[in-house]
C-alpha cells in the first residue's frame, strides 16, 4: 500500500523540523570548536552542499567562526562535471564522511550535524552515510533532505555491497526522528516538468529547505518564504528564440557558480550539454580562460547570458559585454539589484541573497531545458539522451525503455560497457520503436541526430 506524502514545502510538519534543525545549527554557531555542519550529496544534490557551504562567507562576514563542511560523491571534480559511478558506493560515503570529519583542522569534533541530500532518497553514498551517522549517534545526528512522494517508494534494492537499504535506512530515521535523534525532511514537490531531472524543482527546493535552515539559526524567528513568480518567463523565450547555436553563461560570483552548476547537470539529463563550457582537463573556467579559447569562436548565432549584480565589479562587466558585443548581438544580462539599502544593513545580506541565487537559478534551469528541448533531447517529457552512469540512471533508462522489456534486457550490458556507451538511451528507443537491428538505428541517428526527430521519424513509419 502506498501512502504519499501530505506534506508540501511549507507544511507546518516541515516548517517544525527546519525550526529543530536550524536550532541544531544554532547550538554549533555558539560551539564552532568543538561541532560541525557537514552537507553531502551526489550530482545537483552535492553541488548545492558546496554552494550552501558558502554560508561560511556570511559567517565570516558577521563575525562567526565557519562551522560547513561538504561532500561530494566524486569529489570536486564532480563539482563542474558528471561523476555518477561514486553514487553507488555507500562505503565510499561513509569513508568520506569520516575524513571530513576527521581531517587536522576539523579534528576532534565532539558533534557533527549531517544533512544528506539525496532528492529521490536513492543514492546510496548518502545512505552509506546515514547509517554510519545512525551507528555513531554520539558525535553524529543526520538530517536526510528529500523529495520522495512517499517513503515506501524509496529505493528498496541492497546497497552495494551490503544488506541495507536506501529504505531501511530511512525508516531507521523515521523512528528516530520521533526522540529528534534524526530529522527527515520530505515534502512532496509534485512532478518534476522533464521527468526525473530534479536538478529543476529538487534542486531550488533542496536550496530553499537549506537557506530557511541556515537563516533561521540566526533568528529563531521561522522566515515566512513566499516566492512570488518571478518575470523570467520572457527573458526566456527572448534568449532561446535568438539562439541557434549554442548558449554561453559568463558569470560572477555566486550567480557565476549557479552557471557552472546548470551546465555541469545538462551533461547527465540531455547527453551531452552543448552550452559553452570550456572544461579541459584543468576546468578552464576563468573569464581568462573564455577570452582565450570561448570568444573568438563565439558568432552571431550564439547567445551569451551575463550572470552579475551589483555587488560584482560591474565595470569589469561593461569591458566583457563589449568585447561580447564585437562577436554577437545575442547578449542577455540576468543583473540583481540589492533590495532595500537600510535594511540591508541591518540584516545579513544572506537573506537578500537567497531570493536573486534562487531567481537565477530558476532562470537558467529554464535555458539549458528550453536549449535541449529545442535541440530534441526531449520527447514528451522524458529525458532520452541521458547517460547511463550508475545504477539509478540504468534503471531510469530500462524504465523509459520498459515497453520492450525483452530488448532492453538484450542491451544489458556490464558496468564498465554502460559507462563507455553514449547514446544508449536513444539507441535503444529507436530500436524499441521500430524492431530495428541496433547497426539500423545507429544508421537512422546518424542521419538524423535530433533525437526527439529520429524518434518521431519511426513512430511516423512505423
Ligand atoms: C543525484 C543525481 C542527480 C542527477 C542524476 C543522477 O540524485 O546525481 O543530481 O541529476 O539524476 O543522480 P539525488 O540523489 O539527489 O536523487
Amino acid at each position: 500500500e502506498t501512502e504519499f506524502s501530505p506534506q508540501r514545502l511549507l507544511s507546518e510538519e516541515i516548517v517544525k523540523t527546519l525550526m529543530e534543525v536550524a536550532e541544531r545549527v544554532r547550538l554549533i554557531l555558539k560551539d564552532p570548536q568543538d561541532s560541525l555542519v557537514v552537507l553531502s550529496g551526489c550530482g545537483t544534490s552535492g553541488r548545492l552542499a558546496f554552494f550552501m557551504s558558502g554560508f561560511n562567507r556570511e559567517l565570516q562576514r558577521l563575525n562567526y567562526a565557519p562551522i560547513c563542511s561538504y561532500v561530494i560523491a566524486g569529489g570536486d571534480r564532480a563539482l563542474f562535471s558528471s561523476q555518477e559511478a561514486p553514487e553507488d558506493d555507500p562505503t565510499l560515503g561513509a569513508l568520506r564522511l569520516k575524513k571530513v570529519s576527521t581531517i587536522p583542522c576539523l579534528r576532534g569534533k565532539k558533534r557533527v550535524l549531517f544533512i544528506g541530500v539525496s532528492c529521490g532518497l536513492s543514492a546510496p553514498f548518502v545512505a552509506g552515510q546515514l547509517d554510519f551517522c545512525l551507528r555513531h549517534p554520539d558525535v553524529y545526528t543526520p538530517v536526510l533532505v528529500g523529495f520522495n512522494p512517499c517513503v515506501s517508494l524509496c529505493r528498496n534494492e541492497p546497497l552495494p555491497g551490503c544488506t541495507l537499504t536506501f529504505r531501511s535506512v530511512v525508516t531507521r530515521m523515521e523512528e528516530l526522528a520521533k526522540t529528534q535523534k534524526a530529522f527527515l525532511i520530505n515534502p512532496a514537490l509534485g512532478p518534476e516538468a522533464i521527468s526525473g531531472s530534479s536538478r529543476m524543482k529538487g534542486g531550488s527546493a533542496t536550496k530553499i529547505l537549506l537557506e530557511v535552515v541556515f537563516s533561521a539559526s540566526f533568528s529563531r524567528t521561522p522566515v515566512t518564504f513566499k516566492y512570488a513568480q518571478w518575470g523570467y518567463g520572457r527573458a526566456v523565450q527572448k534568449i532561446l528564440c535568438a539562439c541557434g547555436r549554442q548558449v554561453c553563461y559568463l558569470g560572477w560570483g555566486s550567480l557565476g557558480l549557479l552557471g557552472l552548476i546548470d551546465a555541469s547537470e545538462c551533461k547527465p539529463t540531455f547527453g551531452h550539454s552543448e552550452l559553452l563550457f570550456p572544461q579541459g582537463p584543468e576546468f578552464s573556467i576563468s573569464h581568462d580562460d573564455f577570452l582565450d579559447r570561448v570568444l573568438p569562436r563565439l558568432t552571431d548565432d550564439d547567445a551569451v547570458l551575463l550572470l552579475y549584480s551589483d555587488s560584482d565589479d560591474v565595470d569589469e562587466v561593461a569591458k566583457l559585454a563589449h568585447r561580447v558585443r564585437e562577436k554577437t548581438s545575442n547578449i542577455h544580462g540576468a543583473y540583481h539589484q540589492t533590495d532595500g539599502g537600510t535594511a540591508a544593513q541591518q540584516v545579513p545580506c544572506y537573506f537578500f541573497l537567497y531570493k536573486r541565487e534562487l531567481s537565477t537559478k530558476l532562470l537558467l534551469n529554464a535555458v539549458s531545458t528550453g536549449a535541449h528541448i529545442l535541440k530534441g533531447k526531449v520527447f514528451k517529457n522524458y529525458m532520452i539522451d541521458l547517460q547511463v552512469t550508475n545504477s539509478k540512471l540504468y534503471r531510469r533508462a530500462a524504465r523509459l525503455l520498459q515497453v520492450r522489456i525483452a530488448m532492453v534486457d538484450s542491451l544489458k550490458m556490464n558496468q564498465h560497457l554502460c559507462v563507455s556507451v553514449v547514446q544508449v538511451v536513444p539507441l535503444a528507443l529507436v530500436c524499441l520503436l521500430t524492431g530495428c537491428s541496433i547497426k539500423e538505428a545507429e544508421t537512422r541517428l546518424e542521419q538524423q541526430p535530433i533525437v526527439r526527430e529520429a524518434v518521431e521519424a519511426c513512430l511516423k513509419s512505423s
